[in-house]
């Protein structure tokens, strides 16, 4: 079976661990079940800090499929250190806020020296993950530059400006009310190379338990991918990243009120739409967490334990997308 996810970093990847786990898949390497999973990564978040690319949501998927992730942060790798953060400190370099860890560096280093050398984001991708043997094949939504810039009144002064997503996030937690939110780009970006063909070819699509704007917003920002999930033969399942009117960890409740939207699964499956019934809809199915409901007119809706405690409930929840998507394994 072919299984394509849209997913962002921490929700992304730990939906992606339960999917390969339901897929007899091994927690790291490529296995040989005879399924095959494709994730479409978000990139609007990637950032230029240092002359170094970051790109934290490919990175976040790649080290935990890989096994190298902190699973306690979600992000960065396991052991880190964090000697260059502080000398950098000491110079007094700006974007202290950004946690660079040591062995992290390391990556972003393989990959700014391999996009200087004219290799495109998704080969270099490829490159990094014949190390990390992720199991999944990972493509960027699109090999162009995308950057989520989000417009805020700056804490202090007052002004009126634009940050990157990432400074918003991290160094302002999300506090400064997001008076708009765009990825930067993405009207001209193309699709990645590959991401196309894998949506219009796989027996099943699931929208990955992610940041509904800044991580499937940006995904669905790049011309062509809305409509290859609206045109793609297989059902398209989505998990709601929201449980009991709350995102289960980070600041998803400020992405959404910043594009007018309550933080509730109904609020998700609305804005996601139907396929079938509204011109712009993407889903044909949505799981939400038990006890929630949601009623978007068009779009099936299940209610099961949504909770990634561990990979078993994580499968689980995988489990359940496919046979509300009515695919049999
Ligand atoms: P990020 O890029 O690291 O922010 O990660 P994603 O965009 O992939 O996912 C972030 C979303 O994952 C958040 O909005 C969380 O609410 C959601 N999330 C995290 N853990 C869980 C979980 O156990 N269950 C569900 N349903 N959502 C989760
Ligand atoms: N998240 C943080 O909350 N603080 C950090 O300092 C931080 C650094 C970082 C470095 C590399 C990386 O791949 C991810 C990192 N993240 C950090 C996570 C990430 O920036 C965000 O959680 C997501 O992009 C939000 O969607
Ligand atoms: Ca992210």
């Amino acid at each position: 079976m072919k299984v394509v996810a849209l997913v962002g970093g921490v929700g992304g990847a730990r939906f992606l661990l339960g999917v390969k786990h339901l897929l007899g898949l091994p927690p790291t390497g490529a296995g040989e079940s005879g399924h095959e999973v494709t994730a479409v990564v978000n990139t609007a978040d990637d950032i230029w800090l240092h002359g170094l690319r970051i790109c934290p949501d490919l990175d976040t998927c790649m080290y935990t499929l890989g096994g190298g992730i902190d699973l306690a942060r979600g992000w960065g790798r396991t052991d880190e250190s964090w000697v260059v953060k502080e000398e950098l400190a000491a110079y007094g370099t700006d974007a202290e806020w950004f946690g660079l860890g040591d062995k992290d560096i390391a990556t972003h280093l393989v990959r700014t020296r391999m996009m200087r050398a004219g290799y495109e984001l998704s080969d270099i991708t490829a490159a990094l993950c014949a190390r990390w043997q992720p199991g999944v094949r990972l493509l960027p939504m699109t090999d162009d530059r995308v950057e989520t810039h989000v417009v805020i009144d700056e804490p202090g002064t007052g002004d009126r400006k634009a940050v990157h997503f990432q400074e918003w996030w991290i160094r302002y937690r999300a506090e400064p009310r997001a008076q708009s939110i765009v990825p930067v780009g993405a009207d001209e970006a193309t699709p990645g190379p590959g991401v196309l063909e894998a949506i219009a070819e796989a027996d099943v699509v699931l929208v990955a338990p992610s940041n509904p704007v800044v991580s499937i917003g940006s995904i669905l920002a790049v011309p062509g991918l809305r409509k290859a999930l609206r045109t793609t033969a297989a059902p398209v399942v989505g998990i709601s990243p929201i449980i009991d009117d709350k995102p289960v960890r980070g600041m998803a409740d400020a992405c959404l009120a910043a594009i007018g939207l309550e933080t509730s699964a109904q609020a998700v499956a609305r804005h996601y739409g139907s396929r079938a019934l509204s011109e712009k809809g993407i889903l044909d199915a949505f799981l939400v967490h038990t006890g929630d409901t949601a009623d978007a007119e068009g779009v099936a809706i299940r209610a099961v334990p949504l909770l990634m405690s561990d990979v078993d409930a994580t499968a689980a929840i995988a489990r359940a997308a496919l046979d509300l998507g009515g695919v049999e394994l």
